[in-house]
């Protein structure tokens, strides 16, 4: 079945796969790392087809507005230069990939990727998410990783706005759910701004 998709207009974007969102770590998605062989099986297949493939990551400094000791809602988490800022550590990333960090600024959050800049060698560049993948020539985007009542949901909301046709790999997403059912809804507030949802066929797990 995956033969038959065609993805030549198409870029992987992988959100947020970071060691403070699985289990462990300081804001721990509920099997978090259970999204780890479709992520790593979907790296593979855009790699192979020498496609498009971006991780976003949060890259907050010590002093995030978003935690719980400036007035915000979240532990610290994905502190730039910690353990929990890098990648989970069975993620095989290919040499050539796109990495988008966002947070970065101490009295702004950004949930989205599309708040992101471009980061080439750790260092922060004034290339936005939007503008690379144009740069790219793509018009389609999949969308994968954590968490999806978060990251996931304002990454594929605002590639929808942006144009991108926008499917979500709903087994390779996980959420926080702070109240229970805020994946679901967060699922459908994605289907309802024109994402698709799709349960990508994984060769493993
Ligand atoms: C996220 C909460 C705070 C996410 C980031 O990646 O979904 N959630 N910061
Ligand atoms: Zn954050």
């Amino acid at each position: 079945m995956r033969n038959n998709l065609d993805l030549s207009f198409t870029a992987l974007i992988v959100v947020d796969f970071q060691n403070d969102f699985c289990p462990g770590g300081t804001l721990a998605v509920s099997e978090g790392d259970q999204i780890y062989p479709v992520v790593q099986d979907l790296v593979n297949e855009f790699e192979d087809r020498h496609r498009p493939i971006v991780f976003t990551r949060d890259y907050h400094p010590s002093n995030h507005i978003s935690f719980v000791n400036r007035g915000g809602p979240w532990p610290p988490h994905c502190v730039q230069g910690t353990y929990g800022f890098e990648f989970f550590p069975k993620l095989r990333i290919p040499d050539n990939a796109a990495h988008f960090f966002k947070g970065y600024l101490k009295d702004a959050d950004a949930y989205s990727g599309f708040e992101g800049c471009l980061a080439t060698n750790g260092t922060i560049t004034g290339i936005t998410l939007e503008s690379w993948l144009h740069s790219q020539n793509v018009h389609q985007v999949y969308i994968t990783g954590l968490a999806t009542d978060y990251c996931v949901k304002a990454t594929a909301i605002d590639a929808t706005r942006a144009g991108f046709d926008t499917i979500v790999i709903t087994n390779g997403v996980k959420g926080v759910n702070v109240s229970p059912h805020d994946s679901e809804r967060a699922l459908n507030d994605m289907k309802q701004a024109g994402a698709c949802l799709l349960e990508w066929p994984a060769r493993h797990g």
